[in-house]
């Protein structure tokens, strides 16, 4: 029988980790990887058959749960007609539609195929519309790993501890401003400083790679009143809280306007996918319209299309599903909580619709220092003990637990059981 240890003897020969993407190497848990050989609903098995409750879904997009079958039987027909054309065809039309139908202000979109695309496009948008070189952005923050945000970056970046990776020269990352999440005083510093100079400020409306921690009551008004009176655009990278949050993403949740938004892979229903967009007299300035240049030969791909497509669709005619996600989230979170109590370790719930992460410290976690306080060590403990136990989530302190509609009350109580079982090993 093939085995996650032997398999990944064979990766680390021929893959940098033994992995294609850094966190889920697992190294700074103590652990090699499971190999994952497939899925269904809110359950993964290992390539020894050992099964779990998934609470990773591929960072977010499984939002229905895996192998949905309105989105594998898209799949499925679309491949019938061909994998890649290169050339225009009728379901990024649709795609456009839909996304432009459900989002505020979304007037024109582009697709692409990563989050990391999306976000180096829409910088590239910010500047080419002002005139101005620098961004803002937020310390902990991540917007995938062009060069320029990785600046005191979150998700896998802070997870192995370089928040600022090597190989980035002082000339990409010199128009990267750094302010703190959750703090519009040093965001108006960084704007007095440098007057007339900031093309854009780019967020995670809700941080989710530094673990989760929502905005607090009137930073995000804020940052959109410093931009308006600045003349910065407000970049939302919605690359996470996109279609989770809400059918409309943390615009319609929080009720305030980007000028321009980015989108990740939820909107390929598990397919490589990504987009940018915003308003029409920004969105113009791409080429070939204008003279901002971005391209890509897969972007728009009929097979990721039809994926997306069905995943959202779905989402629109059942939109109250997030209602539903939100209770099941709060509900989780609050069982995580009074189970913190009840084995005397001290943990801070953060949560948020259908994301979450559980933090090992005694004060609440409201930026990139509070989430940095948790306890590493702990944490490493508490994934281990919940993975042996079948729970599967994400390998990082520094990441989200994501609920999907999929996940059954049965679900929950085993994994409040192993949470349990586990909290109390770790009181010890
Ligand atoms: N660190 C990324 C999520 N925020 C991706 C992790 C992965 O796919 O391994």
């Amino acid at each position: 029988m093939k085995s996650s240890e032997a398999l990944f003897a064979r990766a680390v020969k021929v893959l940098p980790g033994g992995v294609n993407s850094p966190v889920r190497a697992c190294g700074n848990v103590g652990m090699t990887p499971r190999f994952i050989a497939r899925a269904k609903g809110a359950h993964l098995w290992d390539v020894e058959c050992r099964r779990y409750i998934d609470y990773v879904g591929s960072w977010g997009p499984m939002i229905l749960g895996h192998d949905f079958p309105e989105v594998t039987e898209a799949v499925q027909a679309a491949v019938k007609n061909g994998l890649s054309f290169g050339a225009p065809c009728e379901a990024e039309v649709r795609m456009a539609e839909l996304m432009c139908a459900l989002v505020p202000g979304l007037e024109m979109v582009r697709m692409v195929s990563s989050g990391t695309e999306a976000v180096m496009s829409a910088l590239r948008v910010a500047r080419g519309a002002t005139g101005r070189s620098k961004i803002i952005k937020f310390a902990g923050n991540y917007h995938g790993h062009c060069d320029a945000m990785l600046v005191k970056a979150g998700s896998g970046a802070l997870t192995g501890g370089r928040p600022d990776s090597l190989g980035v020269t002082p000339g990409a990352a010199g128009d990267t401003l750094t302010a703190n999440y959750n703090d519009l005083e040093s965001v108006r510093s960084l704007l007095s400083a440098h007057p007339g100079e900031v093309a854009a400020i780019i967020v995670e409306p809700v941080a989710a790679n530094m673990g989760v921690v929502p905005p607090e009551p009137g930073f995000l008004e804020g940052l959109r009143r410093l931009c308006d009176e600045s003349g910065a655009l407000l970049i939302f990278d919605e690359v996470i809280t996109g279609f989770r949050l809400a059918l409309g993403g943390a615009q319609e949740f929080f009720g305030v306007r980007a000028d321009l938004v980015t989108f990740g892979k939820i909107i390929g229903g598990g397919m490589p996918v990504g987009a940018y967009g915003g308003k029409r007299a920004l969105m113009e300035l791409v080429a070939p319209c204008g003279g901002v240049y971005q391209a890509g030969t897969l972007s728009g791909n009929p097979v990721a299309m039809a994926a997306g497509l069905a995943q959202l669709r779905h989402l629109r005619d059942h939109a109250e599903l997030y209602d539903e996600l939100s209770k099941r989230g709060a509900y989780l979170a609050q069982c995580l909580r009074v189970l913190g109590e009840r084995t005397q370790v001290p943990v801070q719930v953060n949560q948020i619709g259908s994301l979450l992460t559980v933090f090992f410290t005694e004060a609440p976690v409201t930026n990139f220092q509070g989430a940095c306080a948790s306890d590493l060590d702990r944490f490493g403990r508490w994934y281990r003990g919940l993975l042996e136990r079948g729970i599967y989530t994400a390998p990082s302190q520094f990441e989200a637990l994501f609920l999907s509609a999929a996940h059954t009350e049965e679900d929950f109580s085993r994994t409040l059981e192993a949470a349990e079982e586990t909290l109390r090993q770790l009181r010890r």
